[in-house]
């Protein structure tokens, strides 16, 4: 069978050629309209990106090439020992929008792994970092010191001819995406652990590979939650934050650590990824305030609390969807699953029965109902990953997955310089009230 890289080659004139056509027959054709205020509004609603590997349904979710989660999640080659997609098949999928044989997954596993190794300067670096720097930080600081050994940046010095960018991007996306195991589990082993990180294993799946680094790999389930986890949160289209800053700095040919560090950045914002930890810590709280199984006329309460003292209900609502996430569902049937009977799960069950009533007679959010990080934190907590400031750096190592893919194509589709034009709220008046 052939690599990705193979099967890349062959599709990138393919895709050039559909893109000319695209722009030829389609270019002056309009999207919709700007109004000011979705300028003020965050650019909420304005299309005015082209991300190839997801495309979000307000209603139906996401879907990778047209595959929605649940197809995935059948479709997608799975480990011997495990019923869950491989997030290496995943990857596959969003650069080709093909589904891979289980033997070019394999062959993606192996390649992550042989690729794995990380620079002992990187090493010294997260082992000096005070165990009370957030572990986002962390990760966005080794990161961008990875950049040490960015093909593409040594590519652009040597000169190189810009029809081959996406060679060299595409080998620092494999690489990036390879090392992030060990970073992430160094980060974690130093933080909350004594600081040693076992081995990578040549012939394990990425995800084994990382549940071993993090020291939870004899648990067999932990293994298939980390492949679904992975494989749910790689990719969610272009608007969000991460993806669009990966977008946004890659496009000033950045190389991809400088441009994967920086989406970073934005994903350890509360209102983002770092909303997996703040949804476990606000029901901690509660259980301190309200108790372990409290009424649901209590949970009622303290939801309106959160809101009253002017805060957000983290884990719930989304600027696109206007449905219950599918992630959030896919994570759902998991700990029905394997964690039933769990009581941190029953907590999160109460939750999802009050809380959208509770935003809708709230009626200020668009959407009331949950989103992926409403769900994350109590699998991870169930198989004793309790520690939730760590949360947000695996949403990082598979939100990966999803923004090297389309950062590929975006060097290989020759996109240009991101420059939106902006304007002044003097400017405004001067168009509108005409002095
Ligand atoms: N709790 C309380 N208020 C909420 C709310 C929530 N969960 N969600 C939205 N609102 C409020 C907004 O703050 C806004 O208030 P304002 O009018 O006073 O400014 C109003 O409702 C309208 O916002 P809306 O258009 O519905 O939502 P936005 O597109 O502006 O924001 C996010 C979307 C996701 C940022 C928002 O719903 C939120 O803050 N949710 C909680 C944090 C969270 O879970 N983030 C994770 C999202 C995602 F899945 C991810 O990136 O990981």
């Amino acid at each position: 069978p052939k690599t990705l890289k193979e099967r890349l080659s062959e599709l990138v004139p393919e895709k050039q050629e559909e893109i000319k056509k695209i722009k030829k027959e389609h270019g002056a054709k309009s999207l919709g309209n700007v109004t000011v205020d979705m300028a003020y509004g965050g650019m909420r609603g304005i299309k005015g990106l082209i991300w190839e590997g997801s495309v979000l349904d307000p209603d139906e979710g996401i879907e990778f090439h047209d595959y929605t989660i649940n197809e995935c999640r059948e479709l997608l080659p799975k480990a011997d020992d495990g019923e869950e997609p491989l997030p290496e098949g995943l990857f596959w999928l969003l650069v080709t929008g093909e589904i891979p044989s289980k033997e070019q997954v394999q062959a993606l596993s192996a390649e992550f792994a042989a690729r794995s190794a990380i620079p002992s300067f990187v090493e010294d670096l997260i082992d000096r970092c005070p165990n009370t720097l957030h572990p986002m930080s962390q990760f966005s600081l080794a990161v961008t010191a990875l950049q040490h050994d960015s093909n593409f940046a040594k590519a652009y010095q040597t000169g190189v001819n810009k029809n081959e960018y996406w060679l060299y991007l595409y080998e620092d996306a494999m690489d990036l995406i390879s090392k992030l195991p060990n970073v992430a589990g160094r980060i974690y082993r130093n933080v909350y652990k004594d600081g040693k990180v076992p081995p990578i294993e040549p012939d394990r799946d990425y995800s084994y590979n990382l549940a071993k680094i993090l020291g939870y790999s004899d648990n067999k389930d932990f293994v298939e939650l980390l492949r679904l986890y992975l494989t749910i949160h790689s990719d969610h289209e272009g608007g969000n934050v991460s993806a669009h800053t990966t977008r946004l700095v890659g496009s000033a040919l950045s190389d991809p650590f400088l441009a994967f560090s920086a989406a970073l950045n934005g994903l350890a914002g509360p209102l983002h990824g770092l909303a997996n930890q703040e949804v476990v810590r606000w029901i901690f709280h509660m259980k301190d305030v309200i108790g372990e199984s409290p009424s649901d006329e209590t949970v009622k309460e303290y939801v309106w609390n959160t809101l009253k003292s002017g805060k957000v209900v983290p884990g719930y609502g989304h600027a696109v969807l206007r449905k219950t996430d599918p992630r959030y569902t896919a994570q759902r049937d998991f700990a029905l699953k394997h964690l039933p009977n769990d009581p941190l799960f029953k907590l999160v069950s109460q939750l999802y029965n009050i809380v959208p009533g509770v935003l809708h007679e709230h009626g200020r959010t668009k959407n009331p109902w949950p989103n992926v990080d409403a769900h994350s934190g109590v699998l991870l907590q169930y198989y004793g990953l309790v520690e939730q400031n760590y949360y947000t750096v695996l949403f990082g190592v598979s939100r990966s997955l999803g923004v090297l893919s389309q950062l590929i194509w975006d060097r290989a589709l020759g996109f240009p310089i991101e420059r939106p034009k902006s304007y002044s709220s003097a400017l405004i008046r001067k168009m509108f009230e005409g002095q």
